[in-house]
């Protein structure tokens, strides 16, 4: 039995670079043409399907319901769990409307939850002699606690009694298989012997970059990759997407896979340091750099760092260099200038890359005065509340009914309806 494991498609972001959002589609649609033309049994998605968990785009998506209806079609099922961007504390999500259009099973379901007791159950699909379940992936891999909390002796033995192709699909940050470059970064992670065992696969999201590991009983730990970087980071550390074509063997009970990339475009990428420059040299060293480069339909991305020893940030004139960047035929163009700074202006500027490192920049030095203690309740207090009142308005959605949705949202989170009856 040949299955696909997919992850971290992320459909919709790069709202602001539409010819990069364009690529990140075409780039799950030709995941989903492979492993039909592999005659897949079916597809796993491990969570971040979609970049939120109510998009509101809708051309994109039809066109990834439209991929779902052709595997359907087809009779290759897709199974999915919501991720940290996908999900939703309600339940309400996406993924919620396409299993109700029979486009994909959710299997979010399947998990009891309350403070105390975790209980997984599992799905079997007869036809294709498979056992599969899954856990979500939150925010802040509050997860973990939710996984540590299942009763493995219990869990194992009811897996044991089942026959098939056994999968686990999980979307959280694996120790064992943390890639290089968030060493050092903390980041909440569970180590792959914590899992339960017995499963053939554990088919993994949430992290970007392809990896995987084999146990003692040949069980595979694996994450597919996402596929199509999500960031400027990753545009410049992964470059490309990826996806994963595993085979069962009904005989011998082992799995193999290959690692598919996913790569439409190539990426250049230039990192200067202005240490001890001024504005003015530092633009003449951008564009010695663009000039010597073939930026002909590629990614093309520059990150400016470092405190400019005189002149202004903006004495460098970046509308000329995108003009040569574009005469030049690049496709598309990102630029990361947030690690730069000036000494005529000491101005604070954050080094973080991403929105959500900002964000806990931010939060992190505001709750500094606060015990270590209460510091990780407000913490979570906080993301909580960010995530919720992250929520847009849907369009043609009443207002009442949108802050009644968000007022819901706000009481399941916070465990508050006892108090709300
Ligand atoms: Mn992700």
């Amino acid at each position: 039995m040949k299955f696909a494991h997919i992850a971290d498609c992320h459909l919709g972001s790069w709202s602001r670079k539409p010819e990069l959002q364009e690529l990140n589609i075409n780039s799950f649609e030709y995941a989903v043409d492979k492993s039909i033309q592999e005659q897949v049994g079916f597809i796993i998605i491990a969570g971040d399907f979609f970049d939120t968990s109510f998009p509101t785009n809708t051309s994109l998506l039809s066109r990834a319901f439209g991929k779902l209806r052709e595997l359907r079609e087809k009779g290759i099922s897709v199974y999915v769990i919501p991720g940290s961007h996908d999900f939703s504390a309600s339940g309400e999500s996406i993924l919620k409307v396409c299993e109700a259009a029979g486009l994909c099973r959710n299997l979010m379901d399947l998990t009891e939850f309350d403070n105390d007791t975790m209980k997984l159950n599992f799905f079997h699909d007869k036809e294709k002699n498979l056992v599969i379940t899954g856990m979500l992936g939150r925010r802040l891999g509050l997860e973990i606690e939710m996984l540590r909390k299942i009763n493995k002796r219990e869990f194992e033995r009811e897996l044991g009694e089942k026959q098939g192709l056994k999968i686990f699909i999980l979307h959280t940050a694996v120790t064992e298989l943390l890639p290089e470059s968030t060493k050092g970064d903390f980041m909440e992670s569970i180590s792959y012997k914590e899992l339960p065992k017995g499963f053939h696969y554990y088919a993994a999201g949430h992290i970007h970059e392809p990896s995987n590991l084999k146990d003692e009983n040949g069980s595979v730990y694996a994450y597919s990759g996402c596929v199509f970087p999500d960031n400027f980071s990753e545009m410049t550390s992964i470059k490309n997407g990826s996806f994963i074509i595993a085979d069962f063997d009904e005989q011998t009970k082992k799995i193999s896979f290959k690692e598919e990339k996913i790569k439409f475009k190539d990426v250049i990428s230039v990192e200067i340091k202005v240490e001890d420059k001024t504005a003015k040299e530092v633009e003449q060293e951008i564009l010695d750099e663009i000039d010597e480069k073939d930026l002909k339909d590629k990614i093309f991305t520059l990150k400016v760092s470092g405190s400019l020893k005189s002149g202004k940030i903006s004495d460098i004139n970046f509308d000329a260099i995108y003009k040569i960047i574009f005469d030049k035929g690049c496709f598309s163009f990102l630029r990361n200038t947030h690690g730069l700074s000036t000494k005529e202006f000491e101005i604070q500027v954050s080094k973080a890359d991403s929105v959500e490192n900002i964000e806990k920049e931010i939060i992190e030095n505001s709750l500094k005065e606060f015990e270590q203690d209460s510091r990780k309740e407000k913490s979570n207090l906080i993301y909580t509340l960010l995530k919720v009142l992250d929520k847009e308005k849907i369009e043609d959605e009443l207002k009442d009914d949108f802050s009644s949705r968000l007022v819901n949202e706000i009481i399941k989170s916070l465990e508050l309806e006892e108090k709300f009856k």
